[in-house]
């Protein structure tokens, strides 16, 4: 019987599916997957889109992945913890082009929870994207909504973030106050249609204007109306312009070391939580610890340290 990655490597969605949920759960089997397919990821050009709930993320999404096809590109979508369901046409009023993207084989949606990571992009999340690459999609699109720190986080992991607002809702005003005008490479003003988008427009100018930028990049700022396609297309460019730049400033590679380097210190504090949650019903010298913090004759402090001291003593000689 052929192994998961050879049918997935070789093209087959279900064997994919299998695999991000396989790489969902976390554990052995998904190290070991990931260990395989390791060598075939970290080529897609990862493109984060986030904003506030009903801006219209999931419907730009979708008419960006019609720009994409255009070109002839593969592109995948991990859409994180969707409050209204993404996969499967089921976005109201735009049935019919969801259901032809679900048809085109060239194209994969899959919704994923972040299972209770605020941070909006957990563990899995890394990894699903390398199912997704060693499987040869060239663009992946995530997309979360954006409640605090996911924003951040997602910026974190892609390359491109691209930050949806819509006119008169203050989500501009919000944004600009809340200081995450610095994770946007694009701004996108959705549902251009409505009145006051330009102005949110030219507010959003104005304040990047004031925002420190050391990149060198300065993010265009777009207005769109998702549901016709309207304006999509320079979003498109606007994204291969911004991977085109970071390339060329050297910058991609950094980025990239970045997120390895947070992804890294996540796992190990990840680690270090399940060890400590095993070590708790395991080591009598941690419950002594307890007890005796519990019964006020040692402080938090110098008995969490004594913890972290006996984890890592027993990680090592492990
Ligand atoms: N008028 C107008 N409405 C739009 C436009 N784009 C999206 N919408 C509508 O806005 C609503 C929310 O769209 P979604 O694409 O689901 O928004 P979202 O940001 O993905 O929402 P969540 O994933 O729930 O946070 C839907 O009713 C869309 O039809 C637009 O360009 N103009
Ligand atoms: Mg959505």
């Amino acid at each position: 019987m052929k192994t998961i990655k050879d049918r997935l490597l070789s093209g087959d969605k279900r064997a994919l599916a299998r695999a991000i949920t396989i790489v969902e759960s976390g554990g052995k089997e998904a190290a070991d997957l990931v260990k395989d397919l390791f060598q075939y990821a970290g080529r897609a050009h990862l493109i984060g889109i986030t904003g506030s709930p009903g801006v219209g993320k999931s419907t730009l999404v979708d008419a960006l992945v019609s720009e994409i096809r255009k070109e002839g590109k593969k592109v995948a979508v991990l859409a994180i913890d969707p409050s209204s369901p993404f996969t499967g046409g089921a976005i109201l009023g735009d049935r019919i082009r969801m259901q032809d993207h679900t048809m085109d084989e060239n194209v994969y949606i899959r919704s994923m929870a972040n299972r209770g990571h605020t941070g909006g992009v957990s563990l899995g999340t890394y990894d699903a994207i390398r199912m997704l690459e060693a499987f040869g999609f060239e663009i992946i699109i995530i997309e979360t909504v954006g409640v605090g720190q996911s924003e951040l986080a997602i910026a974190k992991t892609a390359d491109t973030t691209i930050l949806v607002l819509m006119p008169g809702s203050g989500d501009d005003i919000q944004a600009i106050k809340s200081g995450i005008m610095e994770i946007g490479d694009i701004f996108v003003v959705n549902k251009g249609d409505l009145p006051g988008a330009n102005k949110s427009a030219t507010e959003i100018i104005a304040s990047l204007e004031l925002t420190h930028n050391p990149s060198g990049w300065h993010p265009p700022v777009l207005v769109a109306i998702s549901e016709s396609g309207e304006g999509v297309e320079r979003i498109w460019e606007a994204a291969k312009k911004h991977k085109m730049f970071l390339e060329e400033s050297n910058q991609l590679s950094q980025r990239r070391k970045n997120k390895v380097q947070s992804e890294l210190s996540e796992m190990v504090a990840e680690i270090a939580r399940q060890n400590l949650a095993e070590s708790l019903e395991r080591s009598q010298e941690i419950r002594d610890a307890l007890a005796d913090v519990v019964a006020g004759k040692l402080d938090p402090h110098t008995a969490a340290d004594g913890i972290l001291r006996n984890i890592f003593n027993h990680q090592v000689e492990a």
